[in-house]
């Protein structure tokens, strides 16, 4: 059992990014038993959960005229559009069934607003808004985490990016992860959290 100052953060397994979910990705809940597994061998467990209102302005239909996965200019910087996903009481919302929830001391639900989307679990888009999660972890005195979830690219690599810059030891489990790779996206994700001392293995 790792010390509670090691936390395994679960980012984003629930039903849009599984296949058939209204954001799939490709083999997204193969990841599920080996997630499972890992809780054994942690004392300090997060889940995260992707909880947008349905007027989202990552959401395409929200935006006249735009089509998934083409970008806009928002006040924080370029956002990507998406299938509408993960509405807040929604099935498509609900972690996979599959998923072991117990062994987790704290959900976070992010990208509630509006007007900003949070693809990490510490800081909104805009890179300064918090979630909540830093002080968390920092509270309870973690020092170390290990991220497996969805998507490697987008909720993952954003989150394991705050957390490196936090200073906190990241360790990002690729195998235990699955991405959208759009457009080169995850070649870009992985080059980046190495560049910034994000600790990648199988
Ligand atoms: C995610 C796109 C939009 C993710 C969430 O969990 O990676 N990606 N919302
Ligand atoms: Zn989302």
């Amino acid at each position: 059992m790792r010390a509670e100052s090691e936390a395994l953060i679960v980012i984003d397994v629930q039903l849009d990014f599984c296949p058939g979910g209204a954001l799939a990705v490709a083999d997204g809940d193969a990841i599920i038993p080996r997630i499972n597994a890992l809780m054994d061998a942690f004392s300090t467990v997060v889940l995260t959960q992707d909880w947008h209102p349905a007027n989202h302005s990552s959401f395409a239909a929200n935006h006249p005229g735009a089509e998934p996965f083409t970008q806009v200019r928002m006040p924080y910087g370029p956002q990507t559009l998406w299938p509408v996903h993960c509405v807040q009481g929604t099935a498509g919302a609900q972690f996979h069934p599959d998923l072991r929830t117990d062994p987790a001391q704290l959900v976070i639900r992010k990208g509630f607003r509006p007007a900003i989307d949070s693809y990490s679990a510490l800081f909104e888009n805009d890179r300064v808004t918090p979630t909540g999660l830093a002080g968390y972890l920092h509270e309870r005195g973690v020092t170390a985490v290990t991220l497996v979830g969805l998507a490697t690219d987008y909720c993952v690599s954003f989150s394991a990016l705050d957390a490196a810059r936090r200073g906190l030891d990241v360790t990002v489990l690729t195998g235990a992860c699955r991405a959208i790779d759009l457009g080169g996206s995850l070649q870009a994700a992985l080059r980046q959290m190495r560049d910034h001392g994000v600790r990648l293995a199988d």
